[in-house]
């Protein structure tokens, strides 16, 4: 038996967070709530920001998040600042050889979406997981291990709502809201989107748009159907996928209920952060475990860039009236 004194120390991982407004102070907490986690250094342009996470979690504050994605002292950094900021930063630390956890989209383009892919095949491996964190939430992990049960999937339903949100364009909906979406249908079906036909309804005068259809087809002919609304009275989400033998639909957090006034409720919330805190724990413990087995798990660059090629759809077959066709480039060897 191996002696205590033969053991060696498990070393702390030396993690940075670039940009910490919600999201990105969410995961710098969350990470150094881990063992064997020390949050080194945060960035943000806004200065108090910075500081204030920092302090948080007993790290260095900067204001420049280009020079922390390519600080050569981290062995993972997580992106979570403003979207279209996230490929070149991404780029950065992978020229580094960091680790990284790129919060959802991996870009705001398909174009940039692809020069991440590409720096990462010239690599050669896989070093950047994309922030699609349902696919660690318990609700929908019990689904997908419940799915050979039902047989033949025939038809997928997703159901996204988010309350108070500011009024936002076509195109952030989609690409900040929908792609979460998106990736559920493709982790869950294994399949890939063949054609969307959507819907929105919107611009108001607020200059935002409210609800989003997107009804798909999927290339085993499958059907998924997304629903999404930026101004719902509460957060919520949900996925239903029936089967040929039965159907499946996820639960939502365990809540209590409360008696008062006459009523009976459950407190949902109006963010995400409660919804899926539990999501982002396990997925930021999951990104932390195979940095130490130095490899990359969960979802890839490669699905970030297929689900912004499906989010382009929505956006132009919104705008076109017609269904517009999703035609995947070749699948590179390495995101098999
Ligand atoms: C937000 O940016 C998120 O990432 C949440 O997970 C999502 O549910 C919400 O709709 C987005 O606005």
């Amino acid at each position: 038996m191996a002696s205590v004194e033969n053991e060696r120390p498990v070393r702390s991982l030396r993690i940075g967070v670039v940009g910490v407004g919600g999201m990105g102070a969410f995961h710098a907490r969350t990470l150094a709530g881990l063992g064997g986690v020390d949050v080194v250094a945060v960035a943000d342009p806004h200065e108090p920001n910075a500081v204030a996470t920092a302090e948080a979690v007993g790290a260095e504050a900067f204001t420049d998040p280009l020079a922390l994605a390519s600080s050569e002292e981290l062995d993972g950094v997580v992106i979570a600042s403003p979207d279209a900021t996230h490929p070149e930063l991404a780029i950065a630390a992978l020229e580094r050889g960091t680790f990284v956890l790129c919060e959802k989209p991996l870009a705001t383009t398909v174009g940039d979406a692809r020069r991440v892919v590409d720096a990462e095949l010239a690599l050669g491996r896989r070093l950047v997981q994309v922030g699609f964190m349902r696919q660690y939430d318990p609700a929908h992990v019990q689904v997908a291990a419940a799915l050979p049960s039902i047989g033949r999937i025939d038809y997928l339903r997703a159901v996204h709502r988010n309350a108070g949100a500011d009024p936002r364009p076509l195109e952030r909906v989609v690409c900040q809201s929908m792609v979460h979406d998106i990736h559920s249908v493709r982790f869950l079906t294994g399949e890939e989107f063949a054609a969307v036909t959507a819907f929105a309804s919107g611009p108001f005068p607020s200059g935002g748009y409210r609800h989003v259809l997107a009804v798909c087809t999927l290339t085993s002919g499958a059907h998924a159907s997304l629903e999404f609304d930026d101004t719902a009275f509460a957060y919520e989400v949900s996925v239903e996928v029936v089967g040929a033998d039965g159907d499946l639909l996820t639960g939502g957090p365990v809540r209590a209920t409360r008696r008062h006034g006459g009523s009976l409720d459950v407190h949902l919330g109006t963010d995400w952060f409660g919804w899926f805190a539990e999501a982002y724990r396990i997925q930021d413990a999951a990104w932390i475990a195979s940095i130490r087995e130095n490899r990359t798990s969960g979802p890839s660059v490669w699905d970030g860039y297929v689900a912004q090629m499906v989010v382009d759809a929505v956006i132009r077959s919104s705008t076109s009236g017609r269904t517009e066709p999703v035609e995947l480039p070749e699948h590179p060897g390495l995101y098999a």
